[in-house]
């Protein structure tokens, strides 16, 4: 398949769009076979059927590299209580929190959970993106987490959309465990980990290294059961206050340190020694109405890859828009519209160890977005808008 009257966003490294004006992509099963000025198309990619884009703009498809889409029930009843004024404490007592979503996730059959994440990937792709990772987190007992990860693997089987599995099960410390977060860790985290793993239900291992969660010594336990498994790591790090997640994400030389709030320069210096993405999260940032921005100098200045993710999540982030996302990025943190896109294609890419997407180059996997619109900062401009004319996944329109 030849594409053809295309005006190319290529991302074809850090430094710029890579804008091809009057661009031709061809396309030979799922990979892009070849990409550049429409006079120089060789005549071997013109053989097959081409589509005219009328000048649309092309980029890669996007990637939502942090997400929990996989959750039972949701948090509106709680959001309206606490904005008629119930306290937190209220609503802890309510059973609200984070608590609610594991007691409505342990309850939920795998049908209903699948069925569930589906309406919000559909929102997703209907964003152009065509790559999610999908975090476990909300069961803290082996049955819930080992349900919630198999109904994750499942999004692939019921859309068209590649999934990445992390298994999240150092989240929070469930009811049961309160006050016992170590043998939480030891008794219920690890074991379950490698009973995933096992099944083959796992591509990443991920924590909450927080005050409100797990310390730095818990993590380090989790993580040295991934290195022994042969499974990367990543990291909630930094997102309320600064407890040294950062640090040990890039020590154990993980994939990415999300949220990093309250990251340092010496953070993000280890970060770009590590080759580790700093993931940033707007959704989370907006919702929890926080005023402490991720130190995005820093990262530019140590040459951090920023990757951007909804944080989809029913708590801290119910979004399931990368575009807003985009748009937050740039307006309260001041990353810029480049920035934003290599956020949520090249970089988010890199955050998953997923390298042959994200970017327009021959051999990378045939997964587009064409817009309608002229210049890609305008998907980071516009607000509450979708452009998505067409979605191209694995070489298929
Ligand atoms: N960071 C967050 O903000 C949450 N989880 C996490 O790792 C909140 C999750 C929730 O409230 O359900
Ligand atoms: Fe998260």
């Amino acid at each position: 398949m030849l594409l053809t009257n295309a005006h190319v966003a290529t991302l074809q490294d850090d430094h710029g769009y890579g804008l091809i004006a009057d661009g031709a992509i061809a396309i030979e099963g799922a990979r892009i076979a070849w990409v550049g000025r429409a006079d120089d198309v060789p005549d071997s990619y013109r053989t097959g059927p081409e589509h005219d884009l009328g000048g649309r703009l092309v980029t890669p498809a996007l990637i939502d590299c942090h997400t929990h889409v996989v959750f039972g029930g949701n948090r509106a009843a709680e959001f309206e209580r606490r904005l008629n004024g119930a306290s937190y404490e209220e609503i802890a007592r309510a059973g609200g929190g984070i608590v609610s979503t594991v007691a409505a996730t342990r309850a939920a059959s795998e049908n209903q959970l699948l069925a569930d994440a589906l309406t919000r990937v559909d929102a997703l792709i209907a964003e152009g993106v065509k790559l999610i990772e999908v975090k476990s987190g909300y069961g803290l007992d082996q049955e819930t987490e080992l349900k919630m990860l198999r109904v994750a693997r499942q999004i692939t089987t019921a859309r068209p959309i590649d999934i990445r599995t992390s298994f999240l099960g150092a989240h929070a410390v469930p009811p049961e465990f309160i006050g016992r977060t170590d043998a939480y860790v030891d008794e219920i985290c690890i074991p379950t980990l490698c009973a995933a793993h096992a099944e083959g239900l796992v591509d990443a291992v991920d924590g909450f290294c927080e005050g409100i969660a797990f310390d730095t010594a818990q993590i380090a336990r989790v993580f040295d059961v991934a290195v022994e498994l042969g499974l990367p790591v990543k990291l909630h790090a930094e997102q309320l206050s600064h407890s040294g997640g950062t640090r040990l994400a890039a020590k154990y030389g993980a994939l990415s340190a999300d949220h990093v709030e309250y990251a340092t320069d010496a953070d993000a210096q280890a970060l770009a020694k590590a080759g580790t993405v700093a993931v940033l999260l707007p959704g989370a940032f907006y919702t929890l109405r926080e005023t402490q921005s991720p130190p995005i100098q820093s990262f530019r200045n140590h040459g951090v890859p920023m990757a951007l993710a909804t944080d989809c999540n029913p708590g801290s982030s119910p979004l399931t828009s990368l575009l807003l996302s985009m748009n937050m990025a740039c307006t309260l943190f001041r990353m810029t519209p480049l920035e934003a896109l290599l956020g949520v294609t090249a970089h988010a890419a890199a955050a998953l160890g997923a390298l042959d997407c994200g970017r327009i180059v021959p051999r990378a996997s045939a997964d587009l977005c064409v817009w309608d619109v002229s210049h890609p900062a305008e998907l980071a401009y516009r607000i509450g808008f979708n452009p998505l004319h067409h979605r191209i996944y694995k070489g298929s329109l």
